[in-house]
């Protein structure tokens, strides 16, 4: 057995607690004194605009910034730079997301709920939204692409790309095509605070949205706090993958995909269920094998350290400890995938059979990628269309139907000790 993975788990021979502790995420190591450092720079910028913004982008991204929106002419003079196989993937992506999306429209009600009664509800996009798009080593295309697009579809009319300087040309080149106008030059804490509170030089959000590194994520969580603050979308952890496979599965695939989360951070995780042991065991090996030809390397063997191998009685038992773990990922490597969808009862996004990598789903099928991690997809969805909308509730009463329900109303009022809404009714009805 090769050490670098933990042993294949029998999940019934483990003790309760046993159980327990091999479903929980890792432990984020969090920096010291993040809450602290964020909230100072929070503080600052609300209280120092423009200035503070400057001075940090100057101190963690080594840039002087001029201008905190990228001009009208760089936004419309760069595509040169973009290879066209680049562009034609950036096109086929997008289209797929706004077929999802576009499909996610939601009717408006309009309903008699008693006789001369009308309730509706219709549909309005927020107003205004930023999109933090991180900036790694590589700029992360596809995440500008998966927040883009809703945004843009939602109707919402104000939207504001936020990602650290330098801007790359990709970057700009999914704003141009997906005609967003704002670039907002800001990266980390300070990106979050100045979408949040606004400056003089720029104008505050009602919503933000987009994952990104603990500072961004820690900034997320205190300006949501914040009375005066601003909805977030979610809270992003590190990506994670479950696979249920069976004894058809192709041992390379799983690894595979299994690989592919894991190369995303050090507190990524995966899980492989199986009611198979020679599966199982075939697994394992392979995913040394393939392990051992990859680069990216260093996040993996973290990865290795706290990701399961677990052997089942049956396949039911798999979908019960998937959906207690309830991943951000469920890849069904099964025979019938599809016929298993009832089974499922948590999870972000599901992958169907052998010939849907995650991958796929990162990049170019049309589904999100912005997905729940970190066990809350137990009460979240993935990001779609709703998340940049609200709905709005309408009622109108005919004079003969108020007449009719004023004693109910005034019975339910009354019991409340609600003086006030009882004269608000008595008024139109007992008095008319
Ligand atoms: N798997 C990530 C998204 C991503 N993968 C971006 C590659 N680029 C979380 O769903
Ligand atoms: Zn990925």
């Amino acid at each position: 057995m090769n050490k670098l993975l933990n042993t294949i788990m029998i999940w019934e021979s483990l003790s309760q607690n046993k159980k327990k502790k091999i479903l929980e995420r890792p432990i984020l190591s969090q920096q010291k004194n993040l809450k602290k450092n964020v909230s100072k720079i929070l503080k600052d910028v609300l209280e120092n605009g423009d200035f503070a913004l400057k001075k940090y982008t100057k101190k963690f991204d080594n840039v002087q910034l001029k201008n905190f929106y990228v001009s009208k002419d760089k936004l419309e003079n760069f595509t040169q730079k973009i290879d066209s196989k680049l562009k034609q993937s950036i096109l086929l992506s997008k289209k797929n997301l706004e077929i999802f999306h576009q499909a996610q429209k939601q009717k408006d009600i309009d309903v008699i709920t008693y006789p001369g009664v009308r309730c509706q509800r219709i549909t309005l996009p927020i107003q205004s939204v930023g999109l933090y798009v991180p900036g790694n080593k590589f700029p992360l295309i596809s995440t500008a692409l998966m927040l883009s697009v809703p945004a843009i579809l939602s109707g919402c009319s104000d939207i504001t790309i936020c990602t650290p300087p330098p801007v790359s040309a990709e970057i700009l080149y999914i704003a141009k095509i997906c005609k967003i106008k704002k670039i907002l030059q800001l990266g980390g804490a300070q990106g979050i605070a100045a979408l949040a509170f606004g400056t003089t030089s720029i104008q505050k959000v009602n919503k933000i949205f987009g994952p990104g590194n603990m500072y961004v994520t820690e900034a997320k969580l205190q300006v949501s706090q914040k009375i005066s603050g601003v909805s977030i979308d979610m809270l992003a952890g590190p990506t994670e993958v479950l696979i249920i496979a069976d004894e058809f599965s192709n041992v390379s695939y799983i690894a595979s995909d299994l690989l592919a989360q894991s190369e995303h951070d050090k507190n990524s995780q995966f899980f492989l269920l199986t009611p198979s042991l020679k599966i199982a065991e075939l697994i394992q090996l392979e995913i040394i094998q393939q392990f051992e030809k990859l680069e990216n390397k260093k996040n993996i063997k973290k990865v290795f350290t706290h990701s399961y191998i677990i052997l089942t009685k049956n396949l039911f038992e798999c979908f019960k400890i998937s959906n207690q773990y309830s991943p951000e990922h469920l890849i069904l490597h099964i025979k019938n995938s599809r016929d298993w969808i009832p089974e499922i009862k948590n999870a972000g996004s599901v992958f169907l059979g052998s010939w849907t990598p995650e991958a796929a789903g990162d990049y170019v099928t049309g589904a999100n990628h912005v997905l729940p991690t970190y066990g809350s997809s137990k009460t979240y969805s993935s990001l779609g269309l709703s998340d940049f909308q609200k709905h709005i509730i309408i009622q109108e009463i005919q004079k003969n139907s108020l007449n009719e329900l004023s004693s109910y109303i005034t019975t339910l009022s009354n019991l409340e000790g609600m003086e006030a809404h009882t004269h608000s009714v008595n008024i139109r009805t007992l008095l008319a």
